[in-house]
């Protein structure tokens, strides 16, 4: 007998010579056949408690040969694949017609039905096998986006009950014998999430597996329902073991174009469009007719972009056959090998190139990092504590680290209220979000919250080997990235050689024995606090550097970060000194390799900004350079205060300049406040407006684009600028 692991090594042996063609739409099939309320209900539900019309997955049961004639019409038609009817076979989305309990036999049906059709015409056809994908729809809930906009951190349905959702449709599709699990019309990607989790996790518990092939849906603007772009809603499943991905129904064929070249352009496995037939008309029909839809798809298939191809609402064995003759003589599309690189994403992808400059994580939104994101966490006050993340995203913020550890709140329940009230944000949602807490329980609530590809921070070997890889493992299955603390289970690593070893050993572990890909691991070689008065603290700048550089030599693909604003506790209160030592010790770190650090953004200072005199002392403190830098430190910076509300006004020193440099400050610095007055003095200056471009302008952005050229300038500062 022919078993799964055969018919998956012809399907893909198939799909290596040719694009394969999948089924059209079983909806438009099934109204075609006018069936009204008794249609629906058959003999089986005759006495059925709600209404069945347009349950379209109750006639699997109620009128199974309906169901059987419409997969043999596109098995007839020329498709390899089609899809049994379980679209909305699952127990969340059955229940609205009452039907949950049903959930397994009609998946059972469904199977035998589409198995039935299809190996009958594999029998006909031997050199043309047929295949069977089990259709996981979206269910009618969703999980990023609130179900009612006036309460928009509330959600019907959780993760785990999602998960629940699907676990009973899979392991029904797969003892119906199905060849191929197709969640398939994702427009919230945490429920996609959700269901590769769902089967996954039935992988696992029976040592088995199937090709399994995800498909989302985007709307105008190229985006799913949820606000992801395609590249971002691509990376979000990219841990999954999917051997296809694709878009199908959205927007018609033509309007696809661009979104599937962007997909079929970056991802490393098979690429599926499955179009609808435009949108439906005023008269309930569909206006694309099967050769407009074949010329549309036939270039698609000429430029490259597909290797599965089909039809989605509106499309009937015409438009299969249709296609299939239309993309016939074209080849299939070759998956691209990707660069391994580190990516990341919210609603839009975030990728870490070799070029790229540092990547900032806003430190504020952390109750144990800011007296006033706790004080609104503590009153509740959602709207206040979101417009804190919204400010480090304005504030040029890749990406946002979320912590709220404090013994008086309940920490998971916190942690899911604030991502989900952010996920409705999508000026701040757009980054990545960095989940942050020392707590185990916080941190698999925040996973299961988040639809993009996040990151985990942290954890590290500090309870041993065991702990460290069940929970990499568990952040894997979520498909996030994660921090690793230089820490084990002798303690926190603060010289150089145990930073380097233990992320060493980490590396091994996470690699080796928890499929964990490097480029999704970011060392923390812990930034500690210098000028505490401790000998012992004097070389903790210099061993976070140096370890820095070792490790980013021996793992190359991995990332380093740390927390910034650590280093500078000494001097709490003084933020013009904070605010120094944080940019001379990112200038000299991230020469070192440092790749991403959590900082206040917007409250970065410029490297070559800081006074000589000033930089000198910090620069003795970090590098221990003298027995007496910390002390004179301490007292220089006495003298230099800025104001404690976290900006660094040097008291408008810099108005004393004369006008070529006060303008090429200002500019430098992004100051619009004297701009008016400072202008009108250089045009009594100069003779002509181009002259003040070209002069003093001119020589402001030079100098910007020279200290960013040579990393003493961040790039929200060049913007601002
Ligand atoms: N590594 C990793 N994660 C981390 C840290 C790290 N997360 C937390 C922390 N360290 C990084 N975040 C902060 C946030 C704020 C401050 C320091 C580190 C900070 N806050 C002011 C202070 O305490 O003086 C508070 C001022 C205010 O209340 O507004 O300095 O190292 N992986």
């Amino acid at each position: 007998m022919e078993t799964s692991s055969d018919r998956s090594k012809i399907l893909f042996n198939v799909l290596e010579q040719r694009i394969a063609i999948l089924d059209g739409a079983m909806g438009t099939m099934v109204h075609a056949l006018g069936l009204d309320e008794q249609g629906f209900r058959g003999e089986i539900f005759r006495e059925h408690g709600c209404d069945l019309k347009n349950c379209i997955d109750v006639l699997t049961l109620s009128q199974p040969d309906a169901i059987r004639n419409i997969h043999a019409s596109f098995l007839e038609a020329g498709a390899d694949i089609i899809e049994t009817n379980t679209f909305g076979a699952t127990p969340i989305a059955l229940a609205d017609f009452g039907l949950a309990k049903h959930t397994r036999d009609m998946n059972l049906a469904a199977c035998k039905i589409a198995r039935e059709e299809a190996d009958k015409a594999t029998a006909q056809t031997p050199d043309k096998p047929r295949f069977v994908a089990g259709s996981i729809g979206p269910t009618n809930k969703q999980l990023s986006i609130a179900g009612n906009v006036a309460d928009p951190g509330h959600r019907d349905v959780t993760f785990d009950e999602m998960v629940m959702c699907y676990r009973e449709q899979v392991e029904a599709l797969i003892d119906g014998g199905v060849d191929i699990l197709f969640p398939e019309t994702a427009f919230d990607t945490l429920v996609l999430k959700a269901a590769l989790y769902a089967i996954e996790d039935v992988f696992s518990k029976r040592s088995i597996r199937l090709p399994v092939w995800a498909s989302f849906t985007i709307f105008e603007g190229g985006r799913t329902l949820s606000a992801q772009t395609v590249d971002a809603c691509y990376q979000s499943i990219s841990h999954a073991d999917t051997f296809c991905v694709g878009i199908n129904c959205a927007l018609g064929p033509d309007k696809l174009r661009p979104y599937l070249a962007d997909i079929s352009r970056i991802c490393p496995v098979l690429v599926s469009c499955y179009p609808n037939a435009g949108l439906p008309n005023a008269l309930g029909g569909f206006d694309i007719t099967p050769s407009m839809m074949a010329s549309v798809i036939g270039e698609f298939a000429k430029d490259g972009f597909l290797n599965i191809v089909g039809g989605c609402c509106g499309t009937t064995p015409d438009h299969i056959r249709a296609i299939a003759e239309a993309v016939a003589k074209y080849p299939p599309r070759k998956p691209v090998t990707q660069t391994k690189l580190s990516r990341y994403s919210g609603l839009e992808l975030l990728e870490i190139r070799p070029e790229s400059s540092f990547t900032i994580i806003g430190e504020r939104t952390n109750v144990t990092g800011s007296r006033a994101f706790a004080r609104l966490i503590k009153e509740e006050n959602y709207e206040a504590a979101l417009s804190v993340a919204r400010q480090q995203v304005e504030n040029g913020a890749n990406i946002i680290d979320i912590n709220v550890d404090e013994g008086m709140l309940d920490g998971p329940a916190v942690m899911t209220k604030f991502l989900t009230l952010l996920s409705s944000e999508p000026d701040v949602s757009r980054v990545p979000i960095m989940i942050d807490s020392s707590r185990w329980e916080v941190l698999e609530a925040g996973l299961k919250c988040i639809q993009g590809k996040g990151v985990v921070n942290s954890i590290s070997l500090k309870e041993g080997e065991d702990v460290f890889l069940k929970q990499a493992r568990i952040i894997r299955d979520y498909g996030a990235a994660v921090v690793v603390m230089a820490f084990d289970e002798q303690g926190q690593a603060t010289d150089i050689d145990n930073k380097v070893s233990i992320c060493e050993r980490a590396y091994r572990l996470l690699t080796e024995k928890a499929d964990f890909p490097p480029e999704d691991i970011i060392f923390d070689p812990n930034i500690l606090t210098v000028a505490t008065g401790m000998e012992e603290h004097n070389r903790y700048a210099i061993n976070f550097i140096e370890a820095t550089r070792q490790i980013k030599e021996k793992m190359p693909l991995t990332k380093i970060s740390g927390g910034v604003s650590n280093i500078s506790f000494s001097f709490r209160g003084n933020n013009l000194v904070r605010e120094a030592m944080h940019a001379a010790f990112l200038y000299h770190a991230i020469k070192a390799g440092m790749d991403m650090g959590i900082v206040n953004a917007g409250q970065l200072a410029i490297y070559e900004e800081i006074s000589p005199e000033l930089l000198e002392k910090i620069e003795d403190v970090l590098f221990d350079r003298r027995e007496d830098a910390t002390d004179r430190l301490i007292d220089f910076a006495e003298t230099v205060k800025g104001d404690d509300e976290g900006g660094s006004k040097k008291v408008d020193e810099w108005r004393q300049l004369d006008i070529d440099e006060r303008l090429a400050h200002a500019l430098l610095k992004g100051l619009t406040d004297h701009v008016e007055e400072d202008i009108e003095e250089a045009r009594s200056k100069y003779d002509t407006g181009l002259q003040i471009i070209e002069g003093p302008l001119m020589r402001g952005m030079q100098t910007v684009g020279d200290l960013f050229g040579a990393g003493k300038m961040f790039l929200p500062q060049v913007v601002k600028s």
